[in-house]
């Protein structure tokens, strides 16, 4: 007769299975005894630097995810102000860098949903802060459940919580979990205040792709940007050490040849298998690929190796797992690189907007004026300026 299917019911069925977990969890409570928790011990074992291309390197996708947990962990402990600690447990976001006023989650009122994607579990919302005055004042909020963290699974089957069973069909069953806190974690991006040109960014849209000549981005493209391109203020707070300052993974100080590496605002650190950094260049007035020359290849190479290594120090994740490329058109002027997992499918890696930094920095060597010559293709929804602009211009 069919055993009615329950979770415990699947995580222990026969005797023989009940006589393993029986074991396992023995040999667990034994060894916690003996060193201590193991779930408290592992994280700040797994803090500690180690030497270029080290051990870290070689260990499994649970260590290395144990790695970062340890760092992010180091991070959240490290020197923070009070008054910032206090407004992060409620939710709240400090004053950075001279930019918003502080306010918590809770001040921020839904007006509609911009874009959503069920297959990447994120929504794009446009909210407002309504002031003293009872005017609102616009944000935008990402919400995105985040990925499973390996060493937490075992806990969403044995933590004490809801699982409703939905389907059962033959092997086939379906169940919904209602995890603890702890295991839900949603991430919340928010942009306050948010100009238009924010808004504009996350609302689903038609896209079309632009092949822009280099006379077309001299013409077209950079004195649009030139004239209204987003504020590029909270990279020049990371290079002056105004905010984020305690994220830096890796800093060359050079002012021409120089950079700093940081976590994307897109990563929590809390696994590696969305990893995401960008670095930002020292130098101000390099806008995007374009004006990059053979000038520029000391930096490029910098950044390819400084941050290639730095990745495989900080997080054990090899120089050959990272997919180390430029924007074309970038949403800020200001020349950075991202790297990113290369199992991870992160948004703006695809070929009409990615260029990959080895193959740049191959191209300049082969041509200075390499990137002042070709055309070069980009996508641009429907409604934003700069595709009127080529539209005007009869360009597409
Ligand atoms: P981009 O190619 O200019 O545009 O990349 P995109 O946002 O359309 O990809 C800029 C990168 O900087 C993106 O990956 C952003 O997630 C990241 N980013 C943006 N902001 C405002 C911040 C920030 O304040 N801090 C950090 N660490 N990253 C940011």
């Amino acid at each position: 007769m069919r055993q009615a299917v329950t979770l415990h019911g699947i995580v222990a069925t026969t005797k023989m299975q009940k006589f393993y977990i029986l074991m396992v969890l023995g040999i667990y409570f034994c060894l916690n005894l003996r060193f201590g928790r193991l779930w408290e011990e592992e994280p700040r074992g797994c803090a500690t630097s180690e030497p270029p291309g080290g051990a870290m390197a070689q260990r499994s996708p649970r260590r290395r995810s144990c790695a970062v947990r340890g760092r992010a962990r180091a991070m959240a402990e490290g020197p923070q102000p009070k008054r910032k600690r206090e407004e992060e447990k409620n939710g709240g976001a400090a004053t950075q860098g001279g930019a918003a006023a502080a306010f918590t989650l809770s001040d921020l009122r839904v007006r509609r949903v911009l874009r959503e994607s069920a297959r990447d579990k994120i929504v794009f919302l446009h909210a407002e802060r309504i002031g003293l005055s009872g005017e609102g004042t616009d944000a935008v909020v990402i919400l995105e459940k985040t990925p499973f963290q390996e060493e937490k699974i075992p806990d969403l089957l044995k933590k004490p919580m809801h699982a409703e069973l939905q389907m059962h069909n033959d092997i086939y069953c379906t169940f919904y979990l209602s995890p603890p806190p702890e295991l839900s974690e949603i991430k919340a991006t928010v942009v306050y205040p948010a100009t238009e040109k924010h808004i504009q960014k996350y609302l689903r849209q038609e896209v079309h792709l632009i092949r822009e000549t280099w006379e077309d981005y001299r013409n077209i493209t950079l004195p649009f940007i030139q004239s209204q391109s987003f504020s590029i203020q909270w990279v020049y707070n990371i290079l002056e050490k105004k905010a984020e300052a305690d994220r830096i993974v890796h800093e060359n100080p050079d002012p021409s040849n120089g950079f700093v590496l940081v976590p994307d605002l897109k990563w929590n650190q809390n696994q590696l298998d969305d990893l995401y950094l960008i670095a930002l260049v020292h130098r101000r007035e390099i806008k995007s690929l374009r004006e990059l020359t053979a000038e520029h290849l000391p930096l490029l190479r910098n950044v390819l190796q400084e941050g290639k290594e730095a990745i495989g120090k900080r997080f054990g994740v090899p120089g050959s797992q990272l997919r180390i490329y430029l924007h074309y058109q970038p949403s800020y002027y200001h020349l950075h690189v991202h790297f990113t997992a290369l199992g991870y499918d992160a948004p703006g890696s695809s070929v009409e907007r990615a260029h990959l930094l080895a193959d740049v920095i191959d191209n300049l060597a082969m041509d200075s004026m390499y990137y002042q010559k070709r055309a070069l293709t980009f996508p641009l929804r429907a409604d934003e300026p700069l595709f009127k602009k080529f539209q005007e211009a009869g360009k597409v």
